[in-house]
């Protein structure tokens, strides 16, 4: 289709200012990369990251906000202050924001206007757990997720989802290809019963245990727009490789 693949390396509480290094060299070897790249590294280096990718098509993204612009919420960063130190987009409701700090669909939504407002992207992640999996659940799971956590108003400039199954989250396992091809086609059928034709142009990446060596056969099912990359986003020679099989 029309959309462009998108590569997004989630760095995680990963990186001190010494990788600066690794996020220089990935936006030297972006020649010749037809993908979009981005990277979402710590809080702490997104300013210094934003000023040093200037001019170049590395984007750089945070990896969540609070709601509020604003206001009494301590150790909180609003999606304002992510747009302010340079970011483009925010990860909403990685499964460990939902795990870790107990978030729902409906804060995750909150969170998706917040980005809305500030002009950032949001990256909304979805995917099952093991049980879930198992059970046959995974399409009825984040149907439910894309339903409740994507506010009123998406379209393809201001939306990606990013499906991650919880399971092969960082564990080197990766469901196949049939199982994301599934899963895929059940997101792009939930965005097009609430968005109509907009939701063609809505990309959809897949996360989870993307490496070098299976980027080209994932990236290659249908529905899948790009990948969020987790522990391989971290070395630059690995993430331009990912992105080189877009
Ligand atoms: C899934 C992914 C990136 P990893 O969380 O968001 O991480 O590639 O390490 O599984």
């Amino acid at each position: 289709a029309e959309r462009r693949p998108l590569i997004a390396g989630n760095w995680k509480m990963n990186g001190l200012r010494a990788a600066k290094s690794e996020l220089r060299a990935v936006a030297a070897g972006l020649a010749g990369i037809s993908a979009e790249t981005m990277i979402c590294p710590p809080f702490t280096l997104i300013g210094a990251f934003a000023s040093d990718v200037a001019g170049t098509e590395l984007m750089i993204g945070g990896q969540d906000c609070h709601p509020a612009e604003s206001g009494a919420h301590t150790g909180d960063i609003s999606a304002e202050m992510l747009r302010d130190a340079g970011a483009v987009a925010v990860i909403l409701g990685h499964s460990e924001r939902r795990i870790d700090h107990q978030e729902g669909d409906a804060i995750i939504k909150a969170k998706v206007k917040a980005a809305w407002r500030a002009g950032l992207l949001p990256v909304v992640c979805v995917g099952e757990t093991l049980v879930e999996r198992d059970a046959g659940e995974a399409c009825a799971v984040v149907t439910r997720q894309v339903r409740q956590s994507v506010p009123e108003g998406a379209t393809a400039a201001n939306l990606v989802i990013a499906y991650e199954p919880i399971w092969a989250i960082g564990t080197g396992r990766t469901p196949t290809t049939d199982d994301v091809a599934e899963v895929h086609g059940a997101i792009r059928h939930i965005l097009t019963e609430r968005f109509g034709a907009e939701a063609n142009g809505i990309r959809i990446l897949y996360g989870g245990s993307v490496k070098p060596d299976n980027a080209a056969a994932l990236l290659a099912v249908s529905d899948v727009d790009g990948a969020l990359v987790g522990g391989a986003s971290l070395k630059a020679a690995d993430f331009l490789a990912i992105a080189r099989a877009a």
